[in-house]
């Protein structure tokens, strides 16, 4: 084999190893599924339960309900939880489009946030 080709050989060794190292920015947090789920139609009350790809930091994760009216308000977190899942209860909601606005913060120290839309139906 030609020295040079040894070398392209290594070089691409190199870069396949590098591709299977988990990266740091991998253990963001991103929502690997909702419920309600995007533009879901859903009934006045329902469960909240989002899950994450990784592990979330509850005391600095936040939820927030915007109304169709456009005012906003806290949701309050459940308490039992899995360490990667944020879940709340949402009651009484009025027909119209609300918009679900997470905000978590991962173990690797960032923050990630997001809308998950959804109706309430008549
Ligand atoms: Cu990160």
């Amino acid at each position: 084999m030609q020295p040079s080709s040894l070398r392209r050989r290594a070089v691409f060794f190199l870069i396949a190893g590098a591709a299977l190292l988990p990266l740091p920015a991998a253990a963001h947090a991103i929502i690997v599924s909702s419920d309600p789920a995007v533009d879901a139609v859903v009934r006045p009350s329902l469960p909240v339960m989002l899950r994450f790809n990784s592990r979330i930091d509850p005391e600095r994760s936040r939820l927030t309900l915007l109304r169709p009216d456009g005012s906003s308000q806290p949701v309050p977190l459940a308490p039992d939880r899995r360490p990667d899942t944020l879940a709340a209860k949402l009651d009484g909601l009025a027909p119209g489009r609300y918009r679900l606005r997470w905000q978590v913060l991962a173990i690797d120290g960032h923050i990630t946030r997001g809308d998950i839309p959804f109706a309430v139906g008549e």
